[in-house]
């Protein structure tokens, strides 16, 4: 059994949701960031982390990369085209979304007060914005890549759910239903209910 360390108001959700997709069970610790719980399982005190029996696993689109590698479930096969424009989706998605998202609340809540530099938001906001537009242009099938679930989905809607959180702008009607149907499914349901 996994052990998923990491509160569920966090990036930990996308560890959990896929789990729950796979249907794999899995024990929940809660631990925020910087926690002696968290730091107990990376030194960064950065959650989430994954216990797969003895290895402790750390960052959340590794650790669905390996789950989805492990199970041959939510995932393109390794070393296939498929893969490779999956993982460019992914990437795309770190640079475009998280880091965005990441770099507000940086400037918001996780550096000392003196180091934030909170007028950067407005062009932070500008620029998630422009990107969430890419995103639902693209967006063609039931998923991101297409007729198959993979963990971009996952990746992609906790972003979109962290930018509601964090006050950025809505994204268009199109991505943000994409995103409620996403919702409505029963792995997230019960992923965000832990
Ligand atoms: N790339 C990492 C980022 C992890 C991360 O920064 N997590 C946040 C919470 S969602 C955290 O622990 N922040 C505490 C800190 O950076 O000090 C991942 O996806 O797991």
């Amino acid at each position: 059994m996994y052990t998923v360390i990491g509160a569920t108001k966090s990036r930990a959700l996308r560890v959990m949701w896929m789990l729950e997709e796979l249907g794999e069970e899995y024990a929940h610790i809660g631990a925020g960031p910087r926690t002696p719980e968290a730091l107990k399982y990376n030194p960064s005190g950065k959650i989430p982390a994954l216990l797969d029996g003895d290895a402790v696993l750390t960052d959340s689109v590794a650790i669905m990369t390996y789950l989805g590698d492990k199970h041959g479930k939510l995932t393109a096969p390794a070393g296939t085209i498929a893969r490779a424009q999956q993982d460019a989706m992914t990437f795309w998605l770190i640079d475009e979304f998280d880091a965005i998202l990441w770099a507000a609340a940086k400037h918001s809540f996780v550096f000392p007060e003196e180091q934030r530099m909170p007028e950067i938001k407005d062009s932070l906001k500008g620029e998630f914005a422009r990107a969430a537009d890419l995103l639902s242009e693209r967006l063609e099938g039931p998923f991101l890549m297409g007729d198959q679930m993979t963990h971009a989905d996952i990746l992609a809607v906790q972003c979109i759910n962290w930018s509601i959180g964090a006050g950025f702008p809505r994204v268009s009607d199109k991505l943000g239903q994409w995103a409620a149907t996403m919702r409505q499914r029963d792995a997230f349901k019960a992923a965000q209910a832990r």
